[in-house]
C-alpha cells in the first residue's frame, strides 16, 4: 500500500507554496497526498493583489466526511491556517484521525524574516504552540522558531556574523524540542547568517540523537514556497522510512538546485521556484535511499 498523508494547508492558484508545493513533491516520492484545503487563494498573499476564501466552515465536514468513508492516514501534516479556529479544528482532527504511528508534521507557517504575515494573530500563536508541542516533527523558520519559542522577533536579523546567528537558532530549537510533550524533531529551516564573505543558507536538524548542520550557498533571494517544498520532502521521505537528517538531505539538495536554476532567469520572489524540473531527483534519491524496499515492493515504487 501506498502512505497516505493528509496535508492540511491552502490552495494558491500562483505562488507555487502548501498544497500546490506539497500535492507533486508526495506524490514524486510515492506517497498519496490528501488535501484538506483551509482556504483557496487567487495567489498567495505576497502578491500586491489576492482573494482569499476562507474554507474554516469545511473543516469539520472533511472530519465527518473522512471519518464516515473510514479514512485513514500514515501522516498529518498541516501548514498554512487562517486563524485559530482552524487549530481548534485541527485539535479535532487529531482526535479522530491520529493513531500510535501516525506522523504528525506541523509546519507552523505565521512569518519570515522577522515579519509575520497578514493572518497573524496572537490567538494564532497561541494556538499554533499548542498543537507544535504535541507535533512529531516541525519545521519553522528561523521567525518562526522564535515565534513558538516566545524570543525577540528583532533577533532574526540582528545578527552580524553565522557563527553568533546559528548559535541563536541552536539555542531556539532546543528551547522547542524541550517544550514538546513527546520525543520531537526540529527543523529549523532556510537560517540566512548575514556574513557577506560566505552567503550561506542553513537548515538545523535537531533529533534525540543532537543537532546536524546543512548547509548550501545563498543566492541573496528568498522565493515564495520554498519552506513549504522543504516540509513537503520530509514528510514523503519519513513515510518512505528515511530518517529525518537523511530526508533534509534529500531536501536541501532538491531545494538548491531548484533555486539556483531559478537565479539564472529574472523571476518574481512571489512566483516561486522551478522546482519541477527537479522532481526526478527526489524520485531517484528516495529509490536509492529506500533500496531495500524498493526491491520488496518492485511494483508500488518503480
Ligand atoms: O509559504 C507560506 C504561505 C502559505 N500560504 C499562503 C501564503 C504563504 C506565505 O506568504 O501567503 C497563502
Amino acid at each position: 500500500m501506498i502512505p497516505k498523508a493528509a496535508v492540511i494547508n491552502d490552495l494558491s492558484g500562483f505562488g507555487k507554496c502548501s498544497l500546490t508545493a506539497a500535492i507533486p513533491v508526495l506524490s514524486a516520492l510515492g506517497v498519496q497526498c490528501c488535501p484538506l484545503a483551509t482556504a483557496v487563494l487567487t495567489g498567495q498573499t505576497g502578491y500586491p493583489h489576492y482573494t482569499c476564501t476562507d474554507l474554516t466552515d469545511m473543516m469539520p465536514q472533511y472530519i465527518r466526511r473522512w471519518k464516515q468513508n473510514g479514512a485513514a492516514f500514515d501522516a498529518i501534516y498541516s501548514g498554512y491556517m487562517t486563524g485559530a479556529v482552524q487549530l481548534r479544528h485541527l485539535e479535532e482532527f487529531l482526535l479522530h484521525f491520529r493513531e500510535s504511528g501516525t506522523l504528525f508534521l506541523v509546519d507552523p507557517v505565521m512569518g519570515d524574516d522577522g515579519r509575520v504575515y497578514g493572518m497573524y494573530t496572537p490567538e494564532l500563536l497561541e494556538g499554533m504552540r499548542s498543537i507544535s508541542r504535541s507535533a512529531d516533527l516541525i519545521t519553522p523558520n528561523l521567525t518562526e522558531a522564535c515565534l513558538l519559542a516566545g524570543k525577540d522577533l528583532g533577533k532574526v536579523t540582528a545578527y552580524r556574523d553565522s557563527k553568533s546567528c546559528l548559535s541563536f537558532a541552536e539555542e531556539t530549537a532546543r528551547v522547542l524540542q524541550a517544550q514538546a510533550g513527546r520525543p520531537q524533531h526540529v527543523v529549523v529551516t532556510g537560517i540566512r547568517c548575514p556574513d557577506s564573505d560566505a552567503p550561506f543558507i542553513y537548515n538545523l536538524v535537531l533529533t534525540e540523537e543532537g543537532m546536524h548542520l546543512l548547509r548550501s550557498r545563498y543566492f541573496d533571494r528568498s522565493f515564495s514556497g520554498t519552506g513549504d517544498l522543504f516540509a513537503s520532502v520530509l514528510c514523503g521521505c519519513r513515510l518512505r522510512g528515511m530518517d529525518t537528517v537523511s530526508a533534509a538531505e534529500l531536501a536541501e539538495r532538491f531545494l538548491s538546485h531548484s533555486i539556483a536554476d531559478t537565479m539564472n532567469e529574472n523571476i518574481d520572489r512571489n512566483d516561486g521556484v522551478y522546482f519541477e524540473k527537479f522532481l526526478r531527483e527526489l524520485i531517484e534519491g528516495v529509490s536509492s535511499a529506500c533500496g531495500r524496499q524498493h526491491t520488496h515492493n518492485k511494483e508500488e515504487y518503480q
